[in-house]
């Protein structure tokens, strides 16, 4: 089959997966969901079509296997997460784990073995959507899973561990089911850049040089509730005034410090009647830089700024950490190698840093990792106008490819 064959079939996969949703109108497919199950299910009947053993470990990570043709060979990770977030773009992850699976099938289709194993993996949670606090999934690979999670609870009071026994997965065996590192090359993962640097330059892959850091908060502040119509403004302790200065502020930071993004994605306030002054708001916010200290010094900042203005308006401030996550530098072996293939095709091979978080930021402690971009469109992601072209998927493909041929080429560790 020819290289657009291979990526006909993984457009016509993503889209059949953006079928595949928790709700009726839009693509939302959250961590240990019916939804997630019935994407792991068909992928995992691709998986099979592709030649390769297919199992999901006890939080729900769907891992198919291609063996090699040497005996006690060492295994390559590829692959992505199958979780979304809230009315996601259909790209967004499956792309990665579609790809990945395309080289595989090229490789069984041709009857070949090369002499590592690899493992396509299609994480569990990534996104963080359900619970707040991503890579569950590849945190139990990794062996970082952190057991006091398993009593978070969901908008519905789901705890996390009710959930992944709701899933088919097993609450007690996440620890068993920490993956070893010792004969693993790599982790490498193939996603849409998510932003516009690719498409500005006229380029349809570039290579990941480094992930920034992330900071996610849970923040919460109680004023008092009151009449909408008998307090005076002088006298209120709005809540959601004080949230709605604090968002500006933060916003106001972060466009006045290069490299720094800050984001309140969600707000909350109660009790939630018109003529009620909000007595209470909560409020998430998501900080990220390419380096840490200026990360951690804006987020000193912040945490300064919602004290004063609680203390301004007379409102209580409760400020949690939720996820943590330091920025990553790319492996520089892996991303040569991907650097070789992209230039092997006659692409410049663009070096760019990710301002998305990904599943390898939690690997990299496990094994060294590496990320290959795709372009997408206008650099739309988290929107259902996430889009990518064949074309583009084709390179990927291509890419990938040529990175497994090189990386099975002597001199290497697989020579006795
Ligand atoms: O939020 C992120 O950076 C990623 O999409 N989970
Ligand atoms: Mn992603
Ligand atoms: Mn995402």
């Amino acid at each position: 089959m020819t290289n657009d064959t291979y990526a006909h079939t993984v457009m016509q996969r993503c889209d059949a997966l953006g079928g595949i949703s928790e709700e009726p109108d839009r693509l939302t497919r959250r961590f240990a969901t019916a939804a997630l199950r019935q994407a792991s299910a068909v992928v995992a009947e691709w998986m099979r079509a592709a030649g390769m053993t297919v199992r999901q470990d006890a939080v729900g990570n769907l891992i198919g296997r291609y063996e090699s043709d040497r005996p006690g060979a060492k295994t390559l990770l590829l692959g992505s997460h199958l979780d979304s977030v809230v009315d996601a773009g259909k790209y967004d992850g499956p792309l990665g784990v579609l790809v990945a699976l395309a080289c595989v099938q090229r490789l069984h289709d041709q009857g070949r073995r090369l002499p590592f194993a690899i493992e396509v993996f299609g994480f569990a949670d990534e996104e963080g959507v359900r619970y707040h606090t991503a890579y569950l999934g590849s945190q139990v690979v990794a062996g970082t899973f952190d057991p006091s999670i398993l009593e978070l609870a969901d908008v519905d009071g789901v705890t996390v561990a009710e959930a992944i026994r709701a899933s088919g997965g097993d609450p007690t065996q996440l620890a068993a089911a920490r993956r070893s590192g010792d004969d693993l090359l790599g982790y490498v993962e193939v996603h849409i850049e998510q932003g516009p640097v690719l498409e500005s330059r006229g380029l349809p892959v570039g290579v990941v040089s480094a992930i920034a850091g992330q900071s996610r908060f849970a923040i919460r502040l109680d004023g008092v509730a009151g009449h909408a119509g008998t307090v005076p403004m002088e006298l209120r302790r709005d809540a959601l005034c004080a949230a709605a200065e604090f968002i500006l502020a933060a916003e106001a930071l972060a466009r006045g410090a290069p490299g720094l993004v800050a984001t309140v994605g969600q707000i909350g306030a109660g009790p939630g009647a018109s003529n009620v002054i909000p007595g209470m708001a909560t409020l998430s916010l998501d900080v990220r830089h390419q380096n840490d200290g200026r990360r951690e010094m804006a987020i000193d900042r912040l945490r300064e700024g919602a004290r004063q203005i609680a203390k301004a308006r007379h409102v209580e401030l409760e400020w949690q950490s939720v996820q943590e996550s330091r920025a990553l530098a790319c492996d520089p072996r892996l991303a040569g190698l991907l650097t070789q293939a992209v230039e092997s095709l006659g692409y410049p091979a663009l070096s760019l840093p990710s301002g998305a978080g990904h599943d390898g930021v939690t690997l990299s402690g496990l094994t060294p990792i590496a990320m290959l971009f795709v372009r997408c469109k206008g650099g739309v992601s988290h929107n259902p106008a996430e889009s990518v072209d064949k074309a583009d998927v084709a390179v990927a493909i291509e890419v990938l490819g040529r990175f497994l041929e090189l990386l099975a080429q002597p001199p290497n560790e697989f020579d006795a």
